[in-house]
């Protein structure tokens, strides 16, 4: 009946595919992007408007899903009533001329069929799973899943057609490249919470994704308790996930990992495994893995399995594939409707064959899907011939586990890059991929949301747009503060496809780096110095700006929160450092050197932030080796323009730290504190600095160990450097906790350390780590009030401070002796502000002493008209604040 009315109806609410002239096609608005990438997207005449009535023709199997986003979008264009019908003929009675929206394919609705064809469309048979056709005309729209995920695809791209609440006509053909795209909760450390998954499930039914693996490393149910049954609150947690991952069209796999305590060749241990599954069964779930990474192959768990299977890597794959054969045939064949069992071998990480693989290749039921990292845990690069290595090395079909954004190996980042380093084969010919996504569940979402686009349609694939698009849907309007977070948190291990190189952290900042320093070099700094100022100024606010733009997202910004005030205190750090530079180019000493005051209290708070994670407290690193290297670059060189060698060491370790007993305490030219290793060192580590570039290296001095930790010193090592971190050469072994070296002549080094050559049952303190070059000016200092680390006024380290316990009383004054005497060209004192006045003083070559001028406040700079010296001294005004002096520096005519 229905077949009589349809052109009638059709004409009556759709301009069908009548030709528009060119001027009318051009005028036309151009259409919303949509993510993923659609395969075909051909535009159509005119504009697509939703009036406050809208008749939807709705079959009795066409996806909730998919009808609820639909109506969300109408209502969200300004649909006020949503009449919905099953028939054309009803439709017509009720639309009046006005919008008539036709929901569902071939399997739910059969009047949208109709409508494909007058618009002269393709129907969706034939796609893949999850394929539609989508298409808005004047007066219709007509969404057609080649299943139900295709139709709940569709309205999705509806949902982003119509962001701005209209739309150009247009026509859309739509399918994924690979079956399974998704995301494995994989990773070690704190399991994301019920809420987070709740909301990832729904992220990933609106970003087309169709696969969340359950597989936490430390939901204890799941690998060190495998055998016990869940207890009914976190069964019912459970079935609520399953629910809504259904909700989203998404498979949601259960993966058990026995392999920690399973008997392989144990009728018990195979049935407490189908007992377990069939607990998820009851509540819904139709899709299980069993991983076994990360477990030891060489030792069994019972003696029987090494009666029944032998030793080596044959017979382990030999014990796994009869164990999951069993659970193919037990559960999987019993079970109508059940996906296919995936399993993570346990190598699997590689190509190369071995018994092992083999035993799976060729034991292992074929039904299997099989899971790989790609080469290395985590993959720089996986290419086509790579993936179809894997499925003829593993001899079955291969579900891609990729390690990213995963950061449980490295805590203190947040990996915020796009995907990138997968060549479009491994999308297409591939089962699909899992990424295996971070701790932090809100902000794996950048990530996700790019892997999911490249899964969808990877010829078609751009990480940089797919990663705006990311930040775009992820913070809506904070986009722009979004964006600069995400480029200081950029960085990975994978690896372009075009360059084989991974992407460096923070790319804005770092070539306005570059070319401020190329202009200061050219004593034009100016233009350079403010673009990079409206950078840093940008991460500077961004804390604030990102807390006040994402601030409908607690979660969010809960995960990031240590690494946002990090990026905020480096935009701050930075900007002082560019003022410092220009001041002193300017020849504003005073200025720089309270410029620099700054650099250095937020370089300092930012490397004192603490995030709590798995692997213990870390300091959180952001904008890597960008930040620290520039501010350490810009303090090096105001330093040498102050007068100092300008050298600023950075501490080199492979231990961790104990308490906030940081590294950078063995620099800071304070011998009251000290760097604590966190655990006793073995061979192979390594304590030590960089010095940032190559240089002329003299003499290293090191004092290790304290008073209440007297054994805390390095017992069995070797002193060495290098000029490139490869190449080393030995300067002695290291028993004693004081150490004072002389290195050959014309010694080159960038890296001076001490590597641990025995065990030793302590732990390790380094109080202070000194580098010399030839000409790092030595110094004594005497003088009065007493007080704390006066050697620190004259160390040629402008951080360390000899701080006096009390205000000066008359006759208090500070000497600084240099090693001889040398025409003096002029006297720089760097000081607290506001702080202690003196009158400073050389001694002449008689020892009688000659005023060059006062030190009022935080910094001096006073010409010594070459005066032959080897003595400078502070005669301190009496009264006032107690004196604090970072720095004497007699700078010495050549
Ligand atoms: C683990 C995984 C972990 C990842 C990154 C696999 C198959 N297993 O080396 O749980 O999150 O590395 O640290 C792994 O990748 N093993």
């Amino acid at each position: 009946m229905i077949r009589l009315f349809p052109v009638m109806v059709l004409a009556a609410t759709v301009a069908v595919a009548v030709p528009v002239p060119a001027s009318a096609a051009a005028s036309a608005a151009p259409l919303a992007k949509v993510w993923p990438t659609p395969q075909q997207v051909t535009t159509r005449p005119g504009v697509v408007t939703v009036p406050r009535t809208v008749v939807e023709i709705v079959g009795r199997d066409t996806d909730p899903s998919a009808l609820s986003v639909v109506d969300q979008v109408l209502r969200a264009a300004g649909a006020s009533t949503i009449v919905k019908v099953s028939d054309l003929e009803s439709a017509r009675e009720r639309a009046n001329g006005g919008l008539v929206v036709f929901v569902g394919g071939p399997t739910e609705s059969r009047a949208t069929a109709l409508a494909l064809a007058a618009l002269n469309l393709k129907g969706p048979e034939g796609l893949p799973h999850g394929g539609y056709v989508l298409a808005a005309d004047r007066g219709v729209i007509a969404l057609s899943g080649v299943d139900t995920a295709g139709t709940f695809y569709a309205a999705h791209s509806l949902r982003q057609f119509f962001a701005s609440g209209k739309s150009a006509g247009f026509s859309v053909r739509d399918w994924p490249a690979a079956p399974l795209r998704g995301v494995i909760e994989g990773f070690y450390g704190a399991p994301w919470s019920h809420a987070d998954r709740l909301a990832q499930l729904d992220f990933y039914g609106r970003t087309k994704q169709n696969m969340y693996v359950y597989s936490p490393k430390d939901d204890p149910y799941l690998r060190a308790r495998w055998r016990d049954q869940y207890p009914p609150e976190q069964l019912a947690l459970l079935s609520q996930l399953v629910a809504r991952a259904t909700a989203n069209h998404i498979e949601f796999t259960y993966a058990l990992s026995p392999g920690l305590s399973v008997c392989y060749s144990s009728d018990a241990d195979k049935a407490a495994l189908v007992t377990k599954f069939q607990s998820l069964w009851d509540i819904g779930v139709r899709s299980f893995g069993i991983p076994l990474d990360d477990i030891s192959y060489t030792r069994w768990n019972c003696d029987a399995d090494g009666a029944k299977f032998g030793t080596g890597g044959a017979a382990a794959g030999a014990a796994q594939s009869f164990l999951l054969n069993r659970v193919q045939q037990d559960f999987m064949a019993t079970h109508p409707g059940v996906e296919r069992l995936q399993m993570v071998p346990t190598e699997y990480y590689d190509l190369a064959d071995s018994p092992y693989k083999t035993a799976l290749r060729t034991q292992l039921d074929k039904a299997v899907i099989v899971e790989w990292t790609g080469v290395g845990v985590i993959a720089g690069q996986i290419t086509e011939k790579q993936a179809r290595q894997a499925k003829e090395v593993f001899g079955h079909d291969i579900l891609i586990w990729d390690n990213y954004p995963v950061n449980d190996y490295i805590t203190e980042r947040l990996l915020l890059g796009p995907y990138i380093g997968r060549e479009p084969g491994v999308a297409k010919f591939l089962t699909g991929i899992t990424a295996n996504p971070m701790v932090q569940a809100e902000a794996s979402k950048i990530a996700e949301f790019t892997s999911g686009d490249f899964l969808w349609n990877p010829d078609k694939y751009d990480p940089d747009k797919s990663w705006l698009a990311a930040i775009a849907d992820l913070a809506g309007p904070a986009a722009p503060a979004l964006k600069v977070f995400a480029e200081n948190n950029y960085s990975s291990l994978l690896a372009r496809l075009e360059t084989g190189k991974p992407d460096l952290d923070s790319p804005v900042l770092r070539p306005l780096i570059s070319a401020f320093w190329a202009a200061l070099e050219k004593k034009n700094p100016w233009d350079a110095a403010a673009k990079l100022d409206r950078y840093l100024a940008e991460m500077a606010a961004n804390p604030d700006d990102l807390r006040r733009g994402m601030a409908s997202n607690p979660k969010f910004l809960a995960e990031v929160g240590p690494w946002l005030d990090q990026v905020g205190l480096y935009g701050h750090a930075g900007r002082h450092a560019v003022k410092m530079l220009l001041a002193q180019l300017d020849g504003d000493g005073a200025k720089a050197w309270a410029e620099r005051g700054e650099v250095v209290a937020a370089l300092k708070k930012a490397q004192a932030i603490r995030v709590d994670t798995a692997r213990g407290p870390r300091n959180p690193s952001t904008c890597t080796a960008v930040c620290v290297p520039f501010l350490n670059t810009a303090l090096a060189m105001a330093d040498h323009g102050f007068g100092l060698p300008g050298i600023r060491p950075q501490p080199t370790t492979s231990l961790g730290t104990h308490t906030d007993n940081v590294p950078e305490r063995m620099v800071d030219g304070d011998p009251e504190t000290f760097y604590w290793s966190s655990w006793y060192p073995s061979p192979g580590d390594a304590i030590g600095v960089d010095l940032g570039t190559a240089r002329t290296v003299s003499h290293v001095d090191i004092t290790m160990g304290k008073p209440t930790s007297p054994d805390d010193y390095i017992r069995d090592g070797v002193l060495e450097y290098s000029a490139d971190g490869t190449t080393w050469t030995a300067v002695k072994t290291v028993t004693e906790p004081v150490l004072s070296a002389d290195l050959p002549a014309e010694a080159q080094a960038r890296f001076v350390r001490i590597r641990v050559v025995g065990t030793q049952p302590f732990w390790i303190v380094v109080r202070e780590f000194t580098v010399s070059t030839p000409d790092t000016p030595k110094y004594t200092v005497t003088g009065t009030p007493a007080g704390t680390n006066l050697a620190a006024a004259a160390d040629n380290n402008a951080d360390s401070v000899y701080t006096a316990a009390s205000a000066p009383v008359a006759g208090d004054a500070l000497v600084v002796t240099a090693a001889t005497a040398k025409p003096l060209g002029r006297v720089v004192v760097l000081a607290a502000a506001p702080g202690a006045s003196a009158d400073v003083q050389v001694a002449d070559a008689a020892g009688e002493w000659h005023s060059i001028g006062r030190l009022e406040g935080g910094y001096a700079e006073l010409p010594a008209g070459g005066v032959t010296t080897d003595r400078v001294r502070l005669l301190w005004t009496p009264g006032g604040a107690a004196p604090k002096i970072a720095e004497v520096i007699p700078v010495f005519a050549r």
